[in-house]
């Protein structure tokens, strides 16, 4: 019985010691049944317990190793299967077969915030890693992005610097989860490299309304390379089909209280309901010349290369469309390597991705306790896998035979010889991929990467005026955490100062500091043409597709509104949600009873793309002496959502201060129409942005 619970895979590791789900009798580990899964093994009814019971032991010894070191950076993540399309030729770029035209390749996606650790909230202001693995049929491709272009630092060795500044202080461990601290800004403000970063960070780009609504970089430049191995430069994108959406911060904030799994909860319904997130793959290619006339080196990853210079090339979609079947077996011990690439894609000489090609392996054997981590399901290539590495830590694979060694003549005498090396064009890192520059040793960084604020300025000035007041406001907010270490805050408005002096301006007031001098910097920032495609709002796709409109009602709403809400909503492709004072229904005006999606106080505004309210006059005076119901309606006046409300409902509106704009209206047409938009424009009246 037990031998046929337990698959044995031939042999790549695809299938490894898979336990069958179902119908099986309770057995320890070694297949032994157990009979009693209740009561220890004791001397007597209340006395001791054996330990001779190894059915305990067992049982407890297996509990007690379950956690794995959890990752140094990324820790909290979300991850899906899926599948991705190669929708246009590009063999005169790249050789590899996960872009010839039609090629559908496995994925498995994992999504991370970056400093809070693993049981941390969804929704905080950090970085989104976008990490995703490609199971090509040459061998795993690692794209091991983040959902912004640039990073903080141009070269590896700084990477345990800033990690260590960034999360949680050594001596006191908070904050968990956020830039919002000392040690990080004292560190930022010392490394004038981390500004246009920190444009990014401080923007809506870190408070992703849905991991499905992200952008997604490779960050680096990488190189493409031909079956002639002709080498081209370029940088990968991941284009949400659902358009860029992001939050606010206050609305970030009150998401953390409302639920902390905020977007794992949305990436998983999203995918259990059949709305499968898509991205488009684009690519930027260009060549030496192009790279040698910009004023910035593309071999640094603190810069981007604007779209206006050179276009994004959609050349593949990705579709998330399954769930994990167990968190740990999946999401956890998915081991990212950007080492893992295939004939047809190679590294470029950044020095931040060169530190990487070390880090990642590295680390999975701290993780995963072995170096066979490459066996894990998850992990393994789907395609053959035959090499001379033996034995290690938790072998599952047996192989045959002597060859364990190269070259071999034993197939000369009628044995397996074992596998050979790939003939020529197969290869991938030894390939000749261009001219690249090497010279002597020096440890030094390259005057070509001297500039940290000319592209810092672009992004900036890139914004619209509501963003630009959200960065003001972050960098205001941010510093004003910063407690003990009172030369941080003018240090920084300093660097600002070369940015853009209308934003250090703004910090210094905000914070109520006099202007400090200018930083000097390396090199003087130039101006760049404005980019729109750095900023969310001229970009946004108005659209209820994917989103979710909460509906407020109460015992006596109005039947036939309520249908026709939710029917306009349904028919945009939107989600309606019903929010009632009891999750067990309201009564409605035609006597039926309709069952709510949520608990009014368990299910606050900030949950929802829009805010509908349909009430009768009965329903809407006992609202108004509901706390979380006004909360409600301030809330996603405030977070700048569209709000319905029927004229019954109008004395709440009143009471939560809802003042009449274009994103207030009846709960008409001109509803659902507002419901697919945020209204940007209201906020100046309703807090004070720096
Ligand atoms: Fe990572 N990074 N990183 N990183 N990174 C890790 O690897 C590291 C960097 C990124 O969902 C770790 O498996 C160094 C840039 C993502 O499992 C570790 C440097 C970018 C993930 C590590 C960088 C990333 C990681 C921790 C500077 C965007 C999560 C656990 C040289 C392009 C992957 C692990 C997942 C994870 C090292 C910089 C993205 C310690 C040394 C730049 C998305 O190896």
């Amino acid at each position: 019985m037990a031998s046929e619970d337990i698959k044995t895979s031939a042999g790549n590791g695809g299938e490894t010691h898979q336990q069958a789900a179902s119908g099986n009798m309770l057995t320890t580990n070694h297949g032994v049944p157990v009979s009693d899964n209740q009561n220890s093994l004791k001397s007597g009814a209340r006395g001791p317990t054996l330990l001779e019971d190894f059915v305990l032991r067992e049982k407890i010894f297996h509990f007690d190793h379950e956690r794995i070191p959890e990752r140094i950076v990324h820790a909290r993540g979300s991850g899906a299967h899926g599948v991705f399309e190669a929708t246009d030729d590009i063999s005169d770029l790249s050789k590899a077969a996960v872009f010839t035209k039609g090629e559908k390749t496995e994925v498995f996606v994992r999504f991370s915030t970056v400093a809070g650790g693993a049981g941390s909230v969804d929704t905080p202001r950090d970085v989104r890693g976008f990490a995703v693995k490609f199971y090509t049929r040459e061998g795993n491709w690692d794209l091991v992005g983040n959902n912004i272009p640039v990073f903080f630092i141009q070269d590896a060795i700084k990477f345990p610097d800033l990690v260590h500044a960034v999360k949680m202080e050594a001596d006191r461990a908070y904050p968990q989860a956020g830039t919002a601290h000392d040690t990080f800004w004292d560190f930022a403000s010392l490394m004038p490299e981390t500004t246009h970063m920190l444009m990014w960070a401080m923007s809506d780009r870190v408070l992703p309304r849905s991991l499905r609504m992200m952008e997604g970089f490779g960050v680096h430049t990488f190189k493409l390379v031909n079956s002639k191995d002709k080498a081209s430069f370029v940088k990968f994108h991941w284009r949400p089909k659902l358009g860029i959406q992001s939050t606010i911060w206050d609305e970030a904030l009150k998401l953390q209280a409302a639920d902390n799994d905020y977007h794992r909860r949305d990436l998983f319904e999203a995918i259990d309901t059949g709305a499968f997130p898509e991205w488009e793959l684009a690519i930027q290619v260009f060549d030496e010349a192009f790279a040698n006339a910009q004023p910035y080196d593309v071999l640094d990853a603190t810069k981007l290369i604007p779209e206006e210079d050179v276009p994004l090339r959609v050349i593949g979609t990705l579709t998330l469309n399954r769930n994990v079947d167990n968190f740990f077996a999946e999401t956890e011990q998915v081991a990212f390597l950007p080492t893992n690439i295939v004939p047809g894609i190679d590294f470029s000489n950044d020095p931040l991705l060169q530190g990487r090609l070390f880090s990642y392996l590295d680390t999975q054997k701290s993780r995963l306790g072995t170096t066979n981590f490459h066996q894990i399901p998850i992990n393994a290539p789907r395609c053959p896998m035959h090499n001379f590495q033996r034995d290690g830590l938790m072998q599952t694979m047996v192989p045959k035979g002597r060859a364990n060694y190269e070259p071999n003549s034993l197939a000369a005498h009628g044995e397996d010889g074992g596998p050979r090396e790939a003939p020529a064009g197969f290869a991938t890192v030894d390939a000749a991929t261009g001219p690249e520059e090497t010279g002597d040793k020096l440890r030094i960084r390259s005057e070509t990467f001297a500039d940290h604020y000319s592209q810092a300025r672009l992004f900036y000035r890139s914004q619209t005026e509501s963003e630009q007041a959200h960065i003001a406001s972050s960098f205001v907010f941010e510093l004003s955490k910063v407690g003990l270490l009172d030369q941080v805050p003018p240090r920084m408005v300093a660097n600002l100062r070369n940015v853009d002096e209308d934003l250090a301006a703004r910090v210094a007031t905000g914070l109520g500091i006099p202007l400090p001098n200018k930083a000097k910097a390396a090199r003087e920032p130039f101006d760049m043409p404005v980019s729109d495609a750095l900023s969310i709002h001229k970009k946004m796709k108005n659209t209820l597709e994917g989103r979710a409109v909460g509906i407020l009602i109460a015992d006596g709403t109005d039947a036939g509104e309520l249908k026709s809400v939710v029917t306009a909503v349904t028919e945009a492709k939107g989600k309606a949600v019903i929010v009632a004072p009891k999750v067990g229904g309201a009564k409605l005006s035609d006597g039926s009873l309709q069952k709510a999606d949520g608990q009014l106080a368990g299910s606050p505004s900030q949950i929802f793309d829009a805010a509908a309210i349909i009430l009768s006059e009965a329903g809407c005076a006992a609202m108004m002496k509901e706390g979380a119901a006004i909360q409600w309606a301030m809330d996603a006046f405030g977070h700048l959502k569209a709000i319905g409300a029927n004229a019954a409902a109008q004395p709440l509106l009143a009471k939560a201060g809802v003042e009449p704009d274009d994103g207030v209206t009846d709960v008409g047409a001109d509803f659902v129409k507002a419901a697919a938009k945020r209204f940007y424009d209201r906020e100046p009246k309703l807090r004070t942005l720096a």
